[in-house]
């Protein structure tokens, strides 16, 4: 029965239908679901199948925006069940500044990440889409966070996240601020490249990334970067 809802929740994105996108996610919280299993292995998989098939030519840009606003319908509805799988809701472990990058309107996946974040015991400022390197650095300063988390899903907008880095250091703030950057074609060898603090592939990697961090006690800047891929727990 699980593996029928989540098929009928992938099928909904493919065929950006959003009143079954919506009857779909409503029957992963009457089966009692888990919803970010829901997200991360129903619906984002449907939004995969129409990026492959937009890079084939096979599907055009009102698909993309049909999906990912069908995608939006499945999460404004498990977005409150999400929060009850928050696991520490009462300490506060950090403060994150996060938004995607220049260039870039993606949202989802930040959208995701962020969420999580704030359940899972963070105070998360989401500085929205296309924002400027500079911003998120002065955004953090300004809200006093002590993690800046940068999300692109464009190659074109990658050398942006590169950027913070750089406006970090040609500030004299990059023992100031721990980095982290996700998004599709994010890569460990990219977030290690760029000298950021961490990298993880899905939401709940940026979540472990960001407890470990806030934990560390470390320089930023000054390690290893955190690098988590499909972390389980
Ligand atoms: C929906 C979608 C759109 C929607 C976006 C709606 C929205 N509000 O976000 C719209 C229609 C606007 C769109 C537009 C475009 N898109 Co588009 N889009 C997609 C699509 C199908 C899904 C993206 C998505 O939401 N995925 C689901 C989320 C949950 O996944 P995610 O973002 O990767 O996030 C997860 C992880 O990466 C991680 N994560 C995300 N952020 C962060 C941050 C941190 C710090 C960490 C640790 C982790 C992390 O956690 C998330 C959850 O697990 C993808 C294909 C794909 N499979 O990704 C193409 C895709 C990203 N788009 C693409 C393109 C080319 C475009 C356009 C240029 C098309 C055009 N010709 O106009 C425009 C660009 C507009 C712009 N300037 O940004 C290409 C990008 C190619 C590339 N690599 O550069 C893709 C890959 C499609 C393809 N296969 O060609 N798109």
């Amino acid at each position: 029965m699980k593996e029928q809802i989540l098929q009928n929740l992938r099928n909904a994105i493919v065929e950006c239908d959003i009143d079954q996108a919506i009857k779909a996610s409503q029957a992963v919280l009457s089966a009692g679901i888990s919803p970010l299993e829901a997200i991360q292995q129903g619906a984002s998989k449907g939004l995969d199948i129409i990026g492959e098939r937009f890079s084939a030519g096979e599907a055009y840009l009102p698909e993309l925006i049909l999906a990912g606003d069908a995608m939006k319908a499945v999460f404004d509805v498990l977005a409150k069940a999400l929060a009850k799988e928050g696991k520490s809701k009462n300490a506060i472990l950090g403060k994150v500044v996060i938004g995607t990058v220049s260039g870039d309107l993606h949202d989802i996946g930040k959208n995701i990440v962020g969420a999580l974040l704030a359940v899972n015991g963070f105070e998360v400022y989401d500085i929205g889409i296309d924002v400027e390197p500079k911003t998120f650095v002065k955004k953090a300063t300004e809200l006093g966070a002590s993690i800046i988390a940068s999300s692109t899903l464009l190659t074109t907008s990658m050398p942006y996240q590169q950027d913070v880095v750089q406006y970090l250091e040609d500030s004299g703030q990059r023992d100031k601020y721990y980095y982290i950057v996700g998004g599709g074609p994010v890569t460990a060898e990219w977030a290690r490249q760029i000298k950021a603090d961490g990298h993880g592939y899905t939401a709940t990697d940026a979540v472990e990334v960001c407890k470990r961090l806030a934990q560390s006690g470390q320089t930023p800047g000054t390690f290893e970067p955190i690098i988590l891929e499909y972390y389980q727990g």
